[in-house]
């Protein structure tokens, strides 16, 4: 007993002067503080130092010429809410059925760990500065991963809790920072001498949101340097890795929510100290990396930087330190539910090659998203559309898609010649099909069963999504993958199996059959019968799906628009997450023809 006191007494004055050792001699405890700080909405486009016209962003232009540059980084998914459930848990929205924007479907928390919840066992702490989540999943709330303490003097408190992990987002510049509504003070001063991308049409609303957003960006670089400054003014410069991205594309339309470069093309630009220099990226500071980094990499990044136990849940790469893994060859990305906006698109990149796959190749990606109009530049953009005035470059935006998009990102930054056509490219393009389909595998993606369907059959069986999707039983990947790709070849051929396939025992299967006959529009006339009785199935998706077949395939439209506004008072009031979004969709693009 009286050993055990002793022994217990010793331990106690051993933990007291580590801890008092620990915070006189921080910066030599071998474990680096982490700042990492993301601003929203912005696109490497908008960045100075990575080429833009535009903006003015000399904070981050000096960050870079101090640190590491990276010239290849990209979003998996190019808009806020699923980048933040890929950050937060190392796993690929898709891959848990979170990837509808605002929508909280519950994941299985035990199995997929958040990585700050990794760090207290090696020692640190974590915190969110300004405290924006967002994370879009269900069953454990957002805040609650966040250790350190909070409030005012946050600086100062973490300055007593090193070594520690502190997490930020810059929001001055987020898509809203235009919009009139909000009155943020920004300009049209600089319009005459914006340089507006090849697939924007050159009008004054348009040069204004430029305008505006070039201002808010060197508001926005502004910040980032008194949040630096903060950190030296503390003495934590020396001891501290700063990493600044931003969370996706944007903010123009055609960037933020889209697979294309200006939606998904990232700055990343890291900050490492000279005691740090044995995990420097590149030989000297100043210098660009052109690693392909996705941002599924991030939080097992972070974890390795700290010396964390990653969860065998992640699914990213290390792309930096001392456990770096090898660099991968591809970038995989996703588009699902954005808003009101219903889309299904899957994104494959190599460093010079852009693959796309349009699911729903029907619907203009320009189809209408209230929060993309309340800036100027889209419905001026698009009433030049409807008056005919657009250029084919500028008026694709608007117009149904091609099921496949192939770019040379080398030529063609903004990814405006799809050369999915062209024979020199077939063997890339053959490969980049391949890939894509093993992405869609391996990474379990839960995008073909439409949303409603998606929750029920998880429900149906107790599961979550995550579970659901990997239970070939449940959810037969491979099957949707072969047929889905046999109807996007909208070959007429296809007809008689399609019209089977809407009395499947398989919900999914009816849902698909169904949008392969609205794809073959008058050649599938023949499938009348078949489309009135599914417009009766018991999966309020496939009705609606049928619904717009019927008008696709017999020229029904006004009474189909008649039955959508019946479904939409019927629909429940759960905003965004609902059928509801499924119909508006549809509904305005009967509007449109
Ligand atoms: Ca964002």
């Amino acid at each position: 007993m009286e050993m055990k006191q002793r022994l217990s007494k010793n331990l106690v004055l051993f933990l007291s002067c580590t801890t008092f050792l620990g915070i006189l001699i921080a910066d030599d405890s071998g474990q680096p503080n982490i700042l990492w700080v993301n601003s929203e909405d912005n696109g490497a486009q908008w960045l100075s130092c990575y080429g833009s016209p535009n903006a003015k962003t000399p904070n981050l232009d000096k960050l870079a010429a101090e640190g590491f540059r990276y010239t290849h980084c990209y979003s998996n998914s190019a808009v806020c809410a699923p980048t933040r459930t890929t950050w937060i848990t190392g796993v690929h929205a898709i891959s848990m059925g979170t990837q509808p924007m605002r929508s909280r479907y519950a994941i299985p928390h035990e199995r997929i760990p958040y990585w700050p919840d990794q760090l207290p066992a090696v020692g640190y702490v974590a915190t969110n500065f300004g405290g924006k989540n967002d994370f879009n999943i269900g069953s454990r709330p957002d805040g609650d991963t966040w250790k350190a303490a909070k409030g005012a003097k946050e600086w100062e408190k973490l300055k007593d809790q090193q070594p520690f992990v502190a997490f930020k987002t810059i929001g001055t510049s987020h898509e809203s920072a235009p919009f009139p509504s909000k009155n943020r003070g920004f300009t049209d001063k600089d319009a005459h001498k914006m340089v507006l991308h090849p697939y924007h049409p050159d009008l004054q609303p348009v040069r204004s949101t430029y305008s505006k957003y070039a201002q808010a960006m060197h508001k926005m670089d502004r910040e980032f340097g008194e949040l630096f400054a903060e950190l030296e003014a503390q003495g934590l410069r020396d001891s501290t890795i700063v990493i600044y991205c931003s969370d996706h594309g944007g903010i123009l339309p055609r960037s933020k929510r889209f697979l294309y470069t200006s939606g998904t093309h990232c700055p990343l630009i890291i900050h490492i100290p000279e005691k740090w220099k044995h995990l420097w990226p590149a030989k000297s500071p100043g210098m660009t990396v052109d690693r392909l980094v996705s941002f599924i990499d991030m939080p097992k990044t972070v974890l390795s930087l700290a010396g964390a136990d990653i969860p065998d849940s992640m699914q990213g790469t290390i792309f930096l330190g001392e456990h770096a893994e090898p660099e991968p060859a591809y970038h995989f990305s996703y588009r699902g539910r954005a808003d009101k906006a219903v889309d299904m698109v899957r994104g494959i990149r190599t460093k010079r090659y852009l693959y796309i796959k349009n699911y729903m190749p029907w619907a203009p990606h320009g189809q209408f998203l209230p929060y993309m109009w309340a800036m100027e530049a889209t419905p001026a953009w698009h009433q030049h559309f409807k008056r005919g005035k657009c250029t084919s470059v500028q008026a694709r935006f608007f117009q149904p898609r091609q099921v496949e998009e192939f770019y040379d990102q080398e030529n063609d930054y903004h990814n405006i010649n799809n050369l999915i056509e062209v024979t020199e490219h077939q063997e890339i393009i053959a490969r980049l099909r391949k890939e894509l389909r093993r992405y869609q595998l391996t990474n379990y993606d839960s995008g073909f069963l439409p949303e409603q369907m998606r929750r029920a059959r998880a429900e149906k069986h107790n599961l979550t999504i995550y579970e659901m999707v990997r239970r070939p039983d449940l959810y037969p990947l491979e099957q949707y993958l072969d047929y889905t790709d046999m109807l996007l070849e909208q070959n007429a051929d296809n007809l008689p199996r399609l019209i089977e396939d809407t009395t499947s025992r398989d919900e999914a299967i009816r849902f698909w059959a169904v949008c392969g006959l609205a794809y073959l529009g008058k050649n599938a006339k023949s499938a009348a019968v078949a489309i009135e009785k599914a417009t009766e199935d018991e999966s309020i998706e496939v009705q609606i799906m049928a619904h717009y077949a019927h008008a696709k395939t017999q020229g029904t439209t006004l009474e189909v628009m008649k039955n959508y506004k019946k479904i939409l008072v019927q629909a429940p009031k759960s905003g965004d997450s609902g059928y509801s979004s499924f119909v508006r969709t549809l509904n305005n693009l009967l509007k449109e023809n």
